[in-house]
């Protein structure tokens, strides 16, 4: 009984703070809170917003499902509010990450993980429409292939091999994905590649 009150009040308080929050303040946080978390009917944590760099204004966002596990993650980059990586998970753990590398909304590129959590392959627009036209392939972390359709009609022309993870050795591995967005390992041998649409065959030195 008690702690059914106690979840009432927290419910109450959530609410008040929400409506503090958007209404009164377009995502401003009142004065020394960094944190603040959201609840269902039934007492149970829906969303939690956070403000990492203490400029009073959120910029990190999590979402929960009913069984109380992470659903999907929200941060803003560039700290104008509005977010720029987006985050998905099943059963707890990330499997696939949208980013908007230029934070202006419009997402270009999208990582997708293993069961370990590990990046597995990431695909970049180039062109700005949307579309995916560079595919990079990592096995372990390392990145061992990249294929590139530079002219944007859905052709692979351009594939590169990498040995160890490439130039960027496993330091590159920990990267944030923005950063990663504009990593891109130069190849320094070539080789000609005479299979059909698959013109040239480039690979990196380790
Ligand atoms: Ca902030
Ligand atoms: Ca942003």
């Amino acid at each position: 009984m008690k702690q059914h009150s106690l979840k009432k009040g927290v419910v109450f308080v959530a609410f008040l703070l929400g409506l503090f929050v958007y209404d009164s303040a377009r995502g401003q946080l009142p004065p020394g809170v960094v944190a603040s978390f959201y609840y269902d009917e039934q007492g149970r944590v829906i969303r939690q917003e956070k403000d990492t760099n203490g400029d009073g204004k959120i910029d990190f966002w999590i979402y929960y499902n009913k069984e109380g596990k992470v659903e999907r993650v929200e941060k803003d980059i560039n700290f104008d509010g509005k977010p720029d990586i987006w985050i998905f998970y099943e059963g707890g753990q990330p499997k696939r990450q949208e980013v908007s590398s230029n934070q202006d909304g419009q997402i270009d590129a999208w990582l997708y993980f293993d069961d370990k959590g590990d990046i597995e392959r990431k695909e970049v627009s180039t062109k700005g429409d949307g579309k995916p036209h560079l595919w990079e392939f990592y096995q372990n972390r390392q990145l061992l292939r990249k294929e590139e359709d530079p002219k944007g009609n859905g052709r692979v022309d351009r594939i590169t091999y990498f040995r160890d993870g490439g130039i960027g050795g496993s330091a590159g591995l920990k990267r944030t994905a923005k950063e990663m967005g504009k990593w891109i390992p130069s190849p320094t041998l070539r080789t000609a590649n005479s299979s059909g649409k698959r013109s040239i065959a480039n690979i990196a030195e380790g």
